[in-house]
């Protein structure tokens, strides 16, 4: 059966300090993004974007209960909720939802949404663990806690439209850590995800890794969404992100983990984030993101 994808924009930048982000689905669909897939032999349906009003109209101080403060939290509840509601349509519709970000705290409504009538795993490329929460927070920007929050870890408990509860923790897997807080690095220590940091990839291989990381992710599960951090890879090759941590994934190695993606029944659900093209040279991260969705779809060389 081939295979039909949903674009849907999520132009966000509520969730981290580098403003820019914002352009990140522009960049992505002027890179190529549709006839990419197309080429793939996969069908693309244009979705459009979700409503984000620029981050100036407003206040992003609200204080949260606890502890310190979680920026533009109003905001990214109502790209959430957007952003679900389109992913789950777009899945009962027979599509595969591919979201483009915008800052990583799009990923509570793409995780949402992917879980809203189903059981759902993830894995999650990425140089960081997004597993802070409004009190662990150094920095209260949202981007270093859509795991949390999809899990109701901490704080997020209460926050209803932030939890994917058919998302289990034994189902999700991060691949590529190499910038993890102290308090993230407790909570991979007490509970029940799976972690692997680039020290793994370099010493068992990339292959061997996200074959490993496919089999726990999907156990017992539906579907998993994909969760792809352009940070993941080494800021040389993809230099156009807000949080660049060196020693990343390689280009060949970001491919064959995306090939091994498709080959395992292909994404439920997938996300590109992350992407600034204020900060890229000449749109090449942008249009990685690009080459590596369609590995992700199922394009192969011969
Ligand atoms: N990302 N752990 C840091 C924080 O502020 O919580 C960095 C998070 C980066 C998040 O790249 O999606
Ligand atoms: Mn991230
Ligand atoms: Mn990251
Ligand atoms: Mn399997």
């Amino acid at each position: 059966m081939t295979r039909s994808a949903r674009i849907i924009g999520a132009p966000t930048d509520y969730g981290a300090n580098r403003r820019g982000v914002d352009m990140g689905p522009s960049a992505i669909r002027y890179a190529g993004l549709a006839a990419k897939l197309e080429s793939a032999g996969v069908g693309t349906i244009d979705d459009g974007d979700v409503q984000a009003p620029r981050a100036e109209e407003r206040d992003p101080d609200v204080v949260q209960p606890k502890t310190g403060k979680t920026k533009f939290l109003k905001e990214i509840e109502d790209v959430s909720r957007q952003l679900a509601t389109r992913v789950s349509d777009a899945l009962n519709n027979g599509e595969t939802p591919l979201v483009l970000g915008g800052d990583h705290s799009v990923a509570i409504g793409s995780l949402v949404g992917s879980a809203a009538d189903a059981d759902i795993g993830t894995i999650w490329f990425d140089a960081h663990a997004d597993l802070n929460t409004p009190e662990t927070s150094p920095s209260g920007n949202v981007h270093g806690m859509p795991l949390a929050a999809a899990l109701g870890i901490g704080e997020f408990e209460e926050t209803v439209w932030a939890n994917a509860p058919r998302l289990s923790e034994e189902n999700v897997v991060l691949v590529g850590l190499r910038s993890v807080d102290k308090s993230e690095n407790q909570l991979l220590e007490e509970r029940g995800f799976t972690a692997y940091t680039m020290s793994d990839i370099d010493k068992r291989g990339i292959a061997a890794v996200t074959e490993e990381a496919l089999e726990i992710a999907h156990d017992g599960v539906d579907g998993v969404h994909i969760s792809l951090d352009l940070d993941w890879l080494d800021p040389k090759e993809a230099p156009g992100v807000g949080t660049p941590v060196r020693g990343g994934a390689t280009y060949r190695e970001a491919h064959a983990a995306m090939e091994l993606v498709a080959n395992h029944d292909g994404p439920r659900s997938f996300e590109l984030v992350e992407v600034n093209p204020t900060l890229d040279q000449h749109n090449e991260t942008a249009s990685l993101a690009t080459e590596l969705a369609a590995s992700a779809f199922g394009k192969t060389i011969l």
